[in-house]
């Protein structure tokens, strides 16, 4: 699972991506490849329970996508098209920090205006792809077509219908096989989008920004989440000993780093979720695709426990939390014994019993 961190030039992607994942891989005008942990309450819970040696969270891959103007440098916006492909999930940075030294590069700040911007255009490039797609399918005489063709011919108009009353394919229902259909076409709409408003330091502290309402309103009506950060106090938040973090976060009146809200609302609208295993060795958050069965959870930790899997005992985090400990647990008769197509819920605790 690979976030993108797509947007103007000039918004604050990079320092994000430095909070989010440190210093990364990659060149001055490429797009930089890090990891990015995915913080979770629950784990930090586990981990006072267990006392163990390791703590592991989940953890995306995040890329800093060097920022372009739509229209302004052809071989540069489409080398920005090509970078927004290999992601999964696009967080669109938007500016609402003020001007200072730095003027905005389409001049008024106006994060409606930049939302609706890259918005609009991801857009119009998957509707140019479906034409083109559409064209060529139709342009083939029937004998002459694939098997999936036919498939794909029934889907494209509902999909160019849609594109041209300026939404994005995300809003259709799509099955795994309607995903396997368009899965060369590199549709950019099809990935779901988290709005990152960066604002600055009096923002933070009045807790709004101007357009912050009509820009609200759009993401309500879009479906589309809404983090805001502030760059510059995260950066000293980050800096900060983990016991000085909360006094210093309360003079703004936030409880939490914006970064890590930002990295759990990703891994939220990518549709992964969490299992935990946990003993005096290591607590660990593993991410997984809703919907994985035990014996494929089993698989993400290796793959002779898949191979050799016999039956997973889970208990739901809430039960082992509320009753302290996994003799409780098995006392109160809430270890469940699963067994391979047990379907993997969202905090599950697991421990896989396998041989090999
Ligand atoms: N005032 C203020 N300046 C910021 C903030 N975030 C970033 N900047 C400044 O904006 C400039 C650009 O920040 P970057 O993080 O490099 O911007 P970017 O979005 O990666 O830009 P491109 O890589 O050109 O697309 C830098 O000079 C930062 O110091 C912020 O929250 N407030
Ligand atoms: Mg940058």
């Amino acid at each position: 699972m690979d976030i993108g961190l797509i947007g103007l030039p000039q918004v604050g992607k990079s320092l994000l991506f430095r909070l989010l994942a440190g210093e990364g891989r990659g060149g001055p005008g490429q797009a930089t490849v890090g990891m990015a942990s995915v913080p979770d309450p629950r784990l930090d819970r586990l981990a006072a329970l267990y006392k163990p040696r390791k703590v592991t969270p989940a953890a995306l891959r995040v890329t800093d996508i060097p920022g372009a103007v739509p229209g302004e440098d052809r071989a540069r916006w489409n080398r920005f098209l090509e970078a927004v492909r290999g992601a999964d999930v696009l967080v669109h940075v938007i500016r609402a920090f003020g001007g200072g030294s730095l003027p905005h590069v389409l001049g008024e700040v106006d994060p409606l205006r930049d939302a609706r911007l890259i918005r609009d255009e991801l857009i119009l490039t998957d509707l140019a792809t479906v034409e083109s797609a559409r064209q060529r399918l139709e342009a083939t005489p029937p004998r002459k077509r694939r098997p999936d063709d036919q498939a794909l011919l029934e889907r494209l108009p509902e999909m160019q219908a849609l594109l041209e009353q300026e939404r994005p394919l995300r809003e259709l229902s799509w099955t795994d096989e309607d995903l396997r259909l368009v899965k060369g076409f590199g549709l950019l709409t099809l990935k779901p989008l988290v709005l990152a408003v960066n604002v600055d330091e009096g923002q933070l502290q009045q807790g709004t920004f101007p357009g912050e309402e009509a820009l609200r309103q759009a993401a309500a009506q879009w479906g589309e989440p809404l983090i805001t950060f502030c760059g510059p106090v995260e950066a000293e938040i980050a800096e900060l000993p983990a016991g000085e973090r909360e006094a210093f976060m309360g003079e703004y009146g936030i409880g939490e780093p914006g970064v890590a809200r930002l990295a759990r609302a990703a891994y939220e609208a990518s549709g992964l979720i969490s299992f935990f295993t946990a003993g005096e060795e290591e607590v660990r958050a593993w991410p997984i695709r809703r919907g994985l069965t035990a014996k494929q959870a089993a698989g993400k930790i290796h793959s002779d426990i898949e191979r050799g899997f016999i039956r997973a005992e889970v208990v739901a985090y809430e039960d082992l939390i509320r009753l302290g400990s996994m003799a409780a647990v098995r006392e109160a008769g809430l270890l469940r014994l699963e067994g391979r197509d047990y379907v993997v819920q969202d905090g599950d605790v697991i421990l896989f019993r396998f041989n090999v």
